[in-house]
């Protein structure tokens, strides 16, 4: 064989080999290529389908925190007129007495305003919570309008100061397709709570769908005929 011929087949090897170099590379790339494709489009698919068919309707939200049961010093479930009268009684210095609902030592005006202002029925929710710990507790009530079980729920609590805290990293659920159910959590208050949120967690997913919440104070009102008794009492006590 002559140089030039020698030189012709190193060149046809070397192309050949660059060739199949090539092909292996490229078969290689695109494999890949499709498996990564496939498998975020599958995750993609998923997602969306959890996001489309998440619709959770928050019924009530209702702060049940309060000072009622503190109040309720005959302890009937109820503050009215009797629990009035053992406040009057009590008025003046007393530590310790129940009267001194605030818990300063004195039973004066501040404690009248919290047994007035928490008048009526005490919730069953409040009668753990006193003056002294500022342990808030919420409920509500939600519709879950999609059609698979909600497992649990994930509560962040967020600050006046923008901060934001986890109250229930998995507050059990188990609300089925377009059933409705009341919950209830507790959190310490440090009077900065601007709202709550809310998010769904099902199948250990947390889609990206949430209620944000301020929840309602439950409100007591004083009938007019209370008052007249309640200005009469404390008109005879207190002159
Ligand atoms: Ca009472
Ligand atoms: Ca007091």
């Amino acid at each position: 064989m002559n140089k030039k011929a020698i030189s012709s087949l190193i060149s046809v090897v070397l192309l050949v080999g660059l060739s199949v170099t090539s092909i292996v590379l490229i078969a290689t790339y695109s494999q890949d290529l499709f498996k990564s494709t496939k498998e975020s489009s599958e995750k993609a698919i998923k997602q969306f389908s959890l996001e489309r068919n998440v619709n959770l309707v928050l019924d009530s939200a209702v702060d049940t925190s309060q000072v009622s049961c503190s109040a309720d010093l005959n302890n009937d479930k109820v503050v009215d007129t009797e629990d009035l009268a053992i406040l009057l009684g009590a008025w003046g210095p007393n530590p310790g007495n129940p009267a001194d609902i605030t818990g300063n030592g004195i039973v004066n005006a501040d404690d009248l305003a919290l047994l007035l202002g928490n008048w009526g029925s005490c919730d069953a929710a409040a009668q753990t919570v006193s003056a002294f710990t500022p342990t808030n507790s919420i409920e509500f009530t939600v519709t879950n309008q999609a059609d698979m079980t909600i497992s649990s729920f994930l509560i962040k609590r967020y600050k006046k100061d923008g901060s934001k805290e986890v109250i229930q990293e998995s507050l059990p659920a188990n609300l089925g397709p377009y059933q409705q159910k009341k919950f209830s959590f507790n959190y310490q208050d440090d009077g900065q709570t601007d709202y709550f949120e809310l998010s769904p967690i099902i199948d250990d997913i947390i889609p990206n769908y949430n209620i944000k919440f301020t929840p309602k104070k439950l409100s007591h009102s004083i009938s007019s005929e209370d008052q007249l008794i309640i200005d009469e009492m404390i008109k005879e006590k207190l002159g």
